[in-house]
């Protein structure tokens, strides 16, 4: 019986190991994690989804690459995905200012705005109607691709705000999450480790 109960539970741990999420709402006074071209980034009360603060954006250059980096994964190998979403809001149908949710892959997680590439993301605008929310996966499927930077593209005239908030980023265990002022670390769980348990 006490086996049976062992295998059980090494199950429902190895399934909880697979994947870890990481919820953050601008809810301190960490803005960003970094910007590419040109984005104003603050904290706000004024438009909030979810506690009592957001982030605003607001685009600076007019360039339609402008963004604010919002996450960064680290730690990824071939194979791995990560999903991620956030609410955003603009009251503007059809027309800047908007938002969508992109990824950067880059090749040194200290250097965000060196050696990258676009990793693609969700060409949607939103409906501009007030908070909605998007999201959109990115997949490993190469050695070199082991660093992913979150992004939100402001688009597209000097003066364009939007808001974002209540994010969520899904990754494997094993992968390190930074939101914008913490570290999320998850540790592979071995079966070493979880025969030593016991
Ligand atoms: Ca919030």
């Amino acid at each position: 019986m006490r086996s049976v109960f062992v295998v059980m539970l090494l199950l429902m741990v190895t399934q909880m190991a697979s994947a870890e999420t990481v919820l953050f709402g601008w809810e301190g006074t960490d803005t960003v994690l970094g910007e590419h071209i040109d984005v104003i980034a603050q904290i706000s009360t004024e438009h909030v989804h979810g506690g009592s603060q957001s982030l605003y954006i607001e685009e600076n250059s007019g360039k339609a690459t402008s963004a604010a980096f919002v996450a960064l994964i680290t730690g990824l190998q071939v194979g791995d995905t990560v999903d991620a979403e956030f609410w955003r809001y603009d009251t503007t149908p059809g027309s800047s200012p908007s938002v969508r949710i992109w990824g950067r892959w880059v090749s040194d997680p200290d250097s965000l705005n060196i050696n990258y590439w676009s990793a693609g993301g969700n060409s949607d605008y939103g409906p501009g109607t007030g908070w909605d929310l998007t999201s959109w996966s990115w997949e490993a499927t190469a050695d070199s691709l082991q660093n992913l930077v979150i992004e939100a593209r402001i688009y597209s005239a000097v003066g364009d705000a939007a808001w974002i908030d209540d994010m969520t980023i899904t990754a494997p265990t094993g992968a390190i999450i930074y939101v914008p002022g913490d570290v999320v670390a998850f540790e592979n769980t071995t079966w070493g480790d979880i025969k030593a348990a016991f």
